[in-house]
């Protein structure tokens, strides 16, 4: 078991470029690692996630990055970030059972709120929620994340004026920090890792899905789309106005951010470096196939191998609250 940075970035690396449900995985050998493991008590793992937003994010030029925080020994409980990623909007459940902001965050934003969090006083459908840190010996304790170290993207589109009325925005870097890093003989149970969007995560997922924002007919009706029947394809056609928003903004912006077009060829070529390394590509053809003109992209046009036992990974934990 080693514990030199270099092997520590190698395990990373080979986790990424196993992990079945990532398109972006041509780039693998590209992730930089900050090494965080004297980060102890919460204030100090708390900076160091600031400092993983701030070098990742990088003014818009994204850098693929993960912080390592302590590894957690054999049946350890270890450190915890409760978050799912480390930066993540509010969901504001109201009486009459409507939500302000995200409703995948509505039971996190509840739990948060009764652990004293203060929001905004003016509550919005974009408000930033506090990272809860969780280290072995102190307890859970709650921090807002610096204005200026979470970069966000205000929404407007090429060709639609009354888009930016609509005041939408998304932050610019997607974090995941509650899965683990494990192999070589490790556990991090604390290891935020985080690349750049794919647009279709936002336009399509993000904003698009029923049960997230919920935007499709908030933008047909804005088109003037006939949406008496679903065969008129309102909601595809909200859809490409929604994505290219995204894609637009971003751009604008000078913030990374990929097309799922360019996304599946690159994958395409990941496929044939791999094979040509005599490696197998584990793939969920179901999480690899972008969420928008599927057979469109060529990752649609295949299967993918399973997983390989025993390598590294990044693996799913409990809820850690
Ligand atoms: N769909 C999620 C983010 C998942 C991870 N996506 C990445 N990861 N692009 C969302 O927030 O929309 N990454 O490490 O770049």
């Amino acid at each position: 078991m080693t514990t030199d940075l270099d092997s520590l970035t190698q395990l990373a690396r080979e986790a990424w470029r196993n992990h079945p449900r990532c398109i972006g995985r041509l780039f693998w050998n590209t992730l930089e690692v900050l090494d965080a493991r004297s980060a102890i008590t919460p204030p100090e793992i708390f900076e160091a996630c600031i400092e993983h937003l701030r070098y990742a994010t990088n003014g818009g030029r994204i850098r693929s990055t993960i912080t390592l925080f302590a590894a957690t020994p054999e049946g350890a409980r270890g450190i915890r970030i409760w978050n799912h990623q480390l930066l993540r909007y509010a969901g504001y459940l109201a009486r009459d059972a409507t939500i302000l902001g995200d409703p995948a965050q509505v039971a996190f934003t509840q739990r948060v709120l009764e652990m004293g969090w203060q929001p905004p006083r003016q509550r919005s459908a974009f408000d930033l929620l506090p990272l809860v840190i969780d280290a072995p010996g102190h307890s859970p304790q709650l921090f807002d994340i610096p204005a200026d170290a979470a970069l966000e993207v205000p929404l407007t589109h090429p060709e639609l004026p009354w888009f930016a009325d609509l005041r939408l925005k998304w932050h610019a870097l997607p974090v995941i920090s509650d899965q683990a890093l494990v192999g070589h003989g490790h556990r991090f149970t604390a290891a935020p890792f985080s690349g750049y969007y794919m647009g279709t995560e936002i336009g399509s997922r993000n904003l698009g899905d029923v049960n997230r924002y919920n935007l499709l007919p908030v933008i047909a009706e804005r088109m003037g789309l006939d949406r008496s029947a679903r065969r008129m394809l309102w909601k595809d056609r909200a859809l490409v106005e929604l994505n290219t928003a995204v894609l637009h903004s971003f751009r604008e912006a000078g913030v990374a951010i990929v097309d799922h077009h360019t996304a599946s060829a690159q994958f395409m070529q990941h496929l044939k470096n791999e094979e040509s390394c005599g490696r197998s590509v584990p793939g969920d053809w179901s999480w690899l196939v972008p969420p928008m003109s599927g057979s469109a992209c060529p990752v649609f046009h295949r299967y993918y191998d399973a997983p390989i036992p025993d390598a590294p990974a990044f693996v799913p934990q409990s809820s850690a609250w």
